[in-house]
């Protein structure tokens, strides 16, 4: 693909973005045959054009990573993006609805590594030995695409839908924990919308982990010690609206709760 593409279709999502404005799928019209290489080219310029404007990544993150979603999109490989330090959001604050489009929210498990991980080959037994703590989070996703319709390369393109992510205090050791059968319960204004075990994500969200890794070394990349990175969605995202009070709550790793104003 010709960079100027690359760069034309970079600004098409960025500018959704910057602008809370929704998009056609890129794969509708503007470029039909985009591929997944081609799509985390697309990434890669707009991940390089946020850093110009002066935003640091906070950590990666992992998306698609429920056996069931893969299939739904008949792929083999779960897709990363990278939060930015602009996407987050403390712990008990509020968010405006009006600085999104159509914000959904998903619960994950947050893992922090005390080494660096490099693939490829890297095991989920290698994650769980390097995982300094892992933590309970809420992810927001916010789709630049209209009605979140999307391909796979679309949404590589646009960041895997990042927006914004919501870290709990609850730190543990990963041997503290089972964390494939670590529950958790995702609540608006106190009544369960979703619920999930840490299983949903690859079996294990160690998996996922290791899966990233693996992934990033085909361009040379490793996952970092000491980023926050989000493991991938454990139950259904969960549409936001005005006033609702967002809360998940974790089997032995706390919770996480925000406002919606
Ligand atoms: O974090 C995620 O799993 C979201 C990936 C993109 C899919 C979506 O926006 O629903
Ligand atoms: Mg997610």
């Amino acid at each position: 693909m010709e960079k100027s593409k690359v760069k034309e279709l970079a600004d098409y999502v960025h500018n959704a973005e910057k602008e809370n404005k929704e998009i056609l799928k890129i794969t509708a019209e503007l470029y039909p045959s985009l591929s997944i290489d081609e799509a985390y080219l697309v990434q890669e310029e707009l991940v390089r054009q946020k850093l110009e404007e002066g935003y640091q990544i906070t950590g990666p993150k992992m998306g698609i990573t429920s056996e069931a979603k893969m299939k739904q999109m008949d792929v083999d490989d779960p897709i990363y993006g990278y939060v930015f330090d602009n996407m987050i959001v403390e712990e008990g604050d509020s968010i405006s609805i009006s600085d999104y489009i159509h914000p959904k929210v998903e619960p994950e498990i947050g893992f922090i590594l005390g080494e660096d991980l490099e693939g490829p080959g890297v095991t989920t037994l290698d994650v769980l030995r390097a995982t300094e703590h892992v933590f309970p989070a809420i992810e927001i996703i916010d789709s630049r695409y209209e009605n979140f319709n999307f391909t796979l390369p679309d949404v590589i393109a646009d960041n895997t839908s990042a927006a914004g992510a919501v870290f709990g205090t609850c730190l543990r050791k990963p041997e503290e924990l089972e964390l494939d059968v670590v529950g958790v319960t995702l609540s608006i204004n106190g009544e369960v919308q979703s619920l999930g075990a840490g299983a949903a994500v690859l079996d294990h969200p160690a998996k996922s982990i290791a899966r990233l890794a693996n992934m990033l070394s085909r361009k040379g990349e490793k996952v970092k010690a000491g980023q926050p990175i989000l493991s991938g969605g454990i139950t259904a995202a969960v549409r936001l609206s005005p006033g609702d009070f967002v809360s998940a709550k974790y089997g032995g790793l706390g919770d996480v709760s925000f406002f919606v104003k």
